[in-house]
Formats: structure tokens, sequence, C-alpha cells
């Protein structure tokens, strides 16, 4: 940071004021993390000053020695990793990725099923004013709403009714597993592709956490920066039968020139994830995350499918009288980050709804365990309970920063 610090005060400033919010705080939000102090030296490092138009031995641009390698490596250990036949690792992040897989496989106007963006699902699944709900004909399916779980019949059903080209498994909002088999029955039933959001939960499934959707679907993205603890972008693995038109849809398709350093932080952050240390990483943070369910619920707090299967819990509010919204602001002046987000049948608007989304690889990552969610659980509990208690919240804020202080960010030093 010594060059910012003497070149640009100005920001040098509000990037230290982040470094002691992150360190300060509690992060809550699911789909964020902290990477090692070599996932951003890699990110920060002169790699960013190459153009790479291209793929390793097929560049446009002559100087690609080590940035050959580089891609590569980040390749093979990409594969090694999830036991891909075929990974491109040059999304720049999740959307354009999705985007990418539905460009590479189908027509402008095709249909496709994908889970609703209130139900759980990502705005690239098919919600009606995104690109993806423009270019192509999505049919939301549905959570049960006395269950909140993914009804498999009705999905089956709704394949059958459409016929789609494509299903779309993987979400945003939604903390149970999936059964990939069961959506690769159906597909199969009704001919369509398989295509599996991994971007939640791909540092579970590397860890050995939950199964992968890897040996049955066609096509398996992921981002990079959440579970998964790397850099920010994203990679799309598929059967080798896919690859020339996946690779071919990302570049030139979609995008131009790859971001190598991002790419080499993604080789560090597999290479880390290959460890076996991450398997125990990802076993605790599904430890944490259903210890803290298990916590709220203890509190009176009513959780959309009652419990947890990944690192996420979603919250119900409306039996504690405080909307989504509010519990956010109140819960971020504490120091403890979450999301406000919408719940399955949400009777309120998504920018404010009944819920709130909270999850545990970051905590996780700090070294927090089960008596850590304990206090946690405390906290949000003693904020929403008493909303309007400016006094306590600022009791809880010090306590907060207490304990955050014993569990320094990896990579930072304040
Ligand atoms: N923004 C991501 C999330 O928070 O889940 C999804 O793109």
């Amino acid at each position: 940071m010594s060059y910012i610090q003497q070149q640009d005060e100005e920001l040098f400033a509000m990037i230290e004021a982040e470094k002691k919010r992150q360190a300060e705080g509690i992060e809550l939000i699911p789909s964020e993390n902290y990477t090692s102090g070599a996932v951003m030296e890699a990110c920060g490092s002169i790699l960013t000053n190459k153009y790479s138009e291209g793929y390793p031995g097929k560049r446009y641009y002559g100087g690609q020695e080590n940035i050959d390698k580089i891609e590569t490596l980040a390749i093979e250990r990409a594969k090694k990793l999830f036991g891909a036949e075929h990974v491109n690792v040059q999304p720049y992040s999740g959307s354009p990725a999705n985007s990418e897989i539905y460009f590479a496989l189908l027509n402008f106007g095709d249909t496709i099923m994908g889970l609703k963006l209130d139900q759980g699902g990502h705005i690239t699944h098919g919600l009606p004013i995104a690109f993806s709900g423009k270019a192509y004909n999505f049919i939301p399916y549905e959570v049960d709403q006395a269950t909140g779980k993914i009804d498999m019949d009705k999905v089956r059903e709704l394949a059958l009714q459409h016929k789609p080209k494509m299903i779309v498994a993987g979400f945003t909002a939604y903390p149970r597993d999936i059964d990939w088999k069961r959506f690769k029955e159906i597909a199969d039933e009704v001919g369509a592709l398989t295509m599996a959001d991994i971007s939640h939960t791909a540092g579970l499934i590397a860890g050995g956490e939950l199964e992968s959707p890897v040996p049955y679907f066609d096509v398996v993205m992921t981002t990079t920066h959440k579970t998964l603890r790397g850099p920010r972008g994203a990679i799309i693995m598929c059967k080798e039968i896919h690859a020339k038109a996946i690779d071919r849809a990302v570049f030139p398709g979609m995008q131009g020139g790859p971001h190598e350093h991002t790419i080499a932080g993604k080789a560090i952050a597999f290479g880390e994830a290959l460890k076996p240390e991450f398997k125990e990483y990802a076993k605790q943070i599904r430890k944490n995350a259903v210890h803290l369910a298990e916590k709220l619920k203890e509190k009176g707090f009513k959780l959309v499918s009652d419990g947890t299967d990944t690192h996420l819990i979603l919250v119900d509010l409306t039996n504690k009288g405080v909307p989504g919204k509010i519990a956010q602001s109140k819960l971020d002046e504490v120091g403890i980050t979450l999301n406000k987000n919408t719940v399955p049948f949400d009777p309120r608007s998504p920018m404010d709804p009944s819920g709130i989304r909270l999850g545990t690889p970051a905590v996780t990552t700090r070294g927090m365990k089960e008596a850590e969610m304990d206090r946690i659980a405390d906290w949000i509990d003693r904020v929403i309970s008493n909303i309007d208690n400016a006094e306590m919240h600022k009791q809880i804020k010090e306590e907060v920063k207490e304990m955050c202080l014993k569990f320094p960010v990896p990579g930072l030093k304040i």
C-alpha cells in the first residue's frame, strides 16, 4: 500500500477506513469472504499490464510465455479440484459467465427453466428486466410454500409442460442442498441441457461437504470469491463435448482480453483449496451455519426451510415485526454486516423485504467457531428485539469489536 499512500492520500484514507471496518466487524454476507494475502498480491501484481486475447498456445498478441503458464496452471488446478473435463478460467464474474453459457449452447428466445429470483434464484436466472429474462424465455420454478424447499415433482411437471432446452439449478438465497441427480433425470426426460450455478457452495463442494453436480451436469459454473475464497471472478466447467462452444462464447463471443492478474489469483485460491486444511474449513463453515441457525431458532427466529444444509441462512423476520431493511441497517451500526433479502412468497418489495440473509464463510475464515456463533446469535437477537435502543446498540458495537480483534482477517494488517 505504500505506493497508494505516497501518491493518493485521499484514496489511501478510504481503503484504510474499509480495512478497519473489515477488521472490527462481523461479516455475515454469505457471498463474501476474505482472500489470503497471496491471492491479493496476485491480483495487485504486474500481470494487470498484459493483454492476452485467446487461450494458452493460441493468442493474438506476443509476449505470452509467462501468461500461458499461469492460465494453464489455473485450468489444471481447477480441473483437479472439481474433477472437471474442461475448464475456462477467463469469465470476469458470475453474471458474464452465465450469459456466456446461454450464448454458447442456446439460441435467443429458447426456453430455459430457473428458480425465481424472489425464491432464491439469481438475476441471471431469468429476471424479466435482466439480459437473461429478455433474451431467453425463462420459465421460473418455485419452492414449496409449506416447506421452503424445491418441489422436484413440480420441477418435473413444468419441464414436461414447457420442454426447456436447458434447466438451470443453483441459487443465491437457498439454504438447502440440491438433488443434482434428480435435476439431471428430469432434464434427460425432456432432452434438456443441465447447467449448475454453484457460486455459493463451490467451496463446500470442493471441500467434500456437499455433493458435486460436475459428474452429472453438462455445464457447471461458479464465482471464485464466495465459499471458494478466491478473487472476484468466475470459471465455467463443462463436459469435453461442450468445450469448444463454451470457449468461443467466452472469447470472442462476449469478452475481450482476460484479466490475467485475477486468473493468477484464481490459481492461488485453487491451490489453497486443494490442501487438506480446506476440507476442515469447509466442514467448519457448515458446522457454524447449522449451529447459528439452531441458536437463532431457539430465540424465536423463523428460518426459511427451518434450517440450513449449507453456509447460508435465510430468516423471515415477519414474526419479529422488523423489516429486513431496518434489521440490516441497525445491525450494520453495531458492526454486524448481512443483507436484507426477500423470502419466498414475500408480500413486501425487494428493496424493503421481509427477511435477512446471512452466512458463515467469512467468520469461519477468521477462525470463529460454535462459541462465537452463540455470541453472534445473541447480538442479532438483542439488536432486533430492541431495535430502537441506541444505548444497547452502542454497548453491542463495543462487544463486537472486542471479539473481532481476537480473530485477525487474513492478509490484513492494521
Ligand atoms: N451478489 C451475489 C450474492 O450476494 O449472492 C450473487 O451474485
